[in-house]
């Protein structure tokens, strides 16, 4: 971080203490809790509350039965340590520091670290994937890296640390305490967040973060689910056979069905049968890959519903914030793929369902148009915290509780994507409206537009229409307006290349 940036910073977290000092320590008291759970991967089409054709999930779907679901939320950068840099931080990655391999630097401000600082018990139980030890949190548990399915290890807090004590330079495995727990992650992970809500201190709101590594890569299901599905097959997205003709570089992207590795197929021990074509080829890789994918997905909801039943049993559903989320979208076979990255639809949404009783109506739906950045900004709303300057992200706190968007809301989102390595996905930015999307290839200056009405899996670009010249025209100049009003341009922000796998 610059000196400038690391005053800001202190600035800005001096400005929420003082902020909160006003209050009173009874209203700190009655403030909701806030359980913030983001899968990994977990793309909205595989989640039947967002009317998934190949999938139940009736645990999730109990938060957005109690309460909210968004339909247009969106990340930043479709990537795994980049979107939870842009979570804790608020701002997007050019600004955080976190574009795509290097480590968060935790000594800017964050989200836990301003709710620690009002008041909050603040923690995070699985992935983290920001090599620096985390800050702002009173305790930690967070998986090695990406973690392992089978049983993890983890990096612990030391007890007896004091708050505070983490130096956000520097590796969380640096001071760590190692612990390797025997389970299978996702239901050790949701071990871990109940025992943090066990030992909380009942005097203070508490801030849980719940970071599954389920379902990505390489998708290995719990022990009881491996069988699971195996008596049926799971219906194809009408995008499966992909030609990719119409965009300027999907065909490059390496993460079509037949790029699966043995390595993703460890649930089976068959190998690749002989196939009589291609396409029975890609059919049956598909319905592997899906099948452990729903496998671990299954996981997760169970996961969910564990934490469910906790608040209930205890006391603390009707004053806690749950919220389930992923960090980004996913291919689920669309265009043939699977993995992120791309500005396209399936990586570019992210599931979003939250409840609170009382104050987000059951069973509503939100069309708002809202980014990750925004969730910091939301939470510290909901806490009666002023969100911290630097945070770019806005609260959407007032549409989560049915109210419609602020006359000045923003009607479109900024992406961008930066690193071509490992899936060979070109590097591009954008902006995506209601009705359209303008995607911007800076290394040869191409431009693809879609018409997400007319064309919504997005398979041919209209950027050369002539019918679409003033689309254009408009978008371009909503693209420059958005990247001046972010502080963004095409150099890219530099940093030590340390996180070997971000995604
Ligand atoms: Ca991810």
């Amino acid at each position: 971080m610059k000196p400038s940036n690391r005053l800001l910073a202190a600035a800005s977290s001096l400005a929420a203490a003082s902020c909160i000092a006003a209050g009173s320590a009874s209203a700190a008291a009655q403030r909701p809790n806030i359980i913030f759970i983001m899968a990994d991967d977990h793309a909205s089409q595989a989640i039947s509350a967002y009317g998934s054709k190949i999938m139940q999930t009736p645990n999730i779907d109990r938060i957005a039965n109690r309460g909210v679901r968004l339909d247009n939320c969106f990340c930043t950068n479709a990537i795994c340590a980049p979107s939870r840099a842009v979570i804790l931080s608020g701002k997007y990655s050019h600004l955080n520091g976190v574009t795509m391999w290097q480590a968060f630097d935790g000594r800017q401000t964050t989200l836990p670290k301003v709710l620690q600082a009002g008041g909050y018990h603040t923690g995070i139980v699985g992935k983290w994937h920001l090599d620096n030890a985390p800050t702002g949190f009173d305790d930690w548990k967070i998986l090695v890296g990406q973690g392992e399915y089978y049983n993890p290890v983890f990096l612990n807090r030391p007890a007896g640390l004091a708050k505070g004590a983490e130096d956000g330079s520097k590796p969380a495995a640096k001071i760590a305490v190692r612990q390797k727990i025997t389970g299978y992650a996702t239901e050790v992970i949701t071990d871990l967040a109940v025992d943090f809500l066990d030992k909380r201190p009942k005097d203070q709101p508490f801030f849980l973060m719940v970071h599954h590594k389920a379902p990505h890569r390489n998708w290995q299901p719990a022990p009881k689910y491996k069988t699971l599905f195996d008596d049926r097959d799971i219906p194809e997205p009408p995008t499966l056979f992909d030609d990719y003709a119409g965009r300027l570089y999907a065909k490059d992207a390496k993460m079509r069905m037949t790029d699966l590795t043995a390595n993703d197929f460890l649930m089976k021990k068959e190998g690749l049968p002989k196939f009589a074509s291609k396409q029975e080829e890609v059919r049956w890789r598909y319905q592997h890959y899906i099948k452990d994918y729903l496998r671990c997905v299954k996981s997760v909801d169970d996961s969910v519903g564990g934490i469910l039943d906790y608040l209930e049993k205890n006391g603390l559903a009707n004053n806690t914030l749950v919220v389930y989320t992923s960090d980004q979208g996913f291919f689920l076979g669309e265009h043939s793929w699977f993995d992120k990255r791309w500005m396209y639809e399936e990586a570019l949404h992210m599931p979003f369902v939250a409840c609170l009783p009382g104050a987000i109506p059951a069973k509503s739906v939100s069309k708002s148009m809202v980014i990750n950045a925004d969730f910091g900004p939301t939470f510290l709303d909901l806490a009666g915290i002023k969100a911290p300057a630097e945070m770019q992200g806005r609260s959407f706190l007032a549409q989560l509780k049915g109210r419609p968007d602020p006359a000045d809301w923003r009607t479109s989102v900024y992406y961008r994507y930066y690193d071509p390595a490992e899936h060979h996905v070109e590097p591009h930015y954008g902006v995506r409206t209601a009705a359209h999307k303008l995607i911007f290839y800076p290394r040869t200056s191409q431009y693809e537009l879609f018409d997400l009405k007319k064309d919504p899996d997005e398979m041919k670009s209209v950027a050369a229409d002539p019918a679409y010249a003033k689309v254009m025209e408009q978008l371009k100049a909503e693209l420059a307006r958005q990247r001046a009003e972010l502080k963004d341009s095409d150099s890219e922000p530099g940093g030590k290349k340390v996180n070997q796998n971000p995604d």
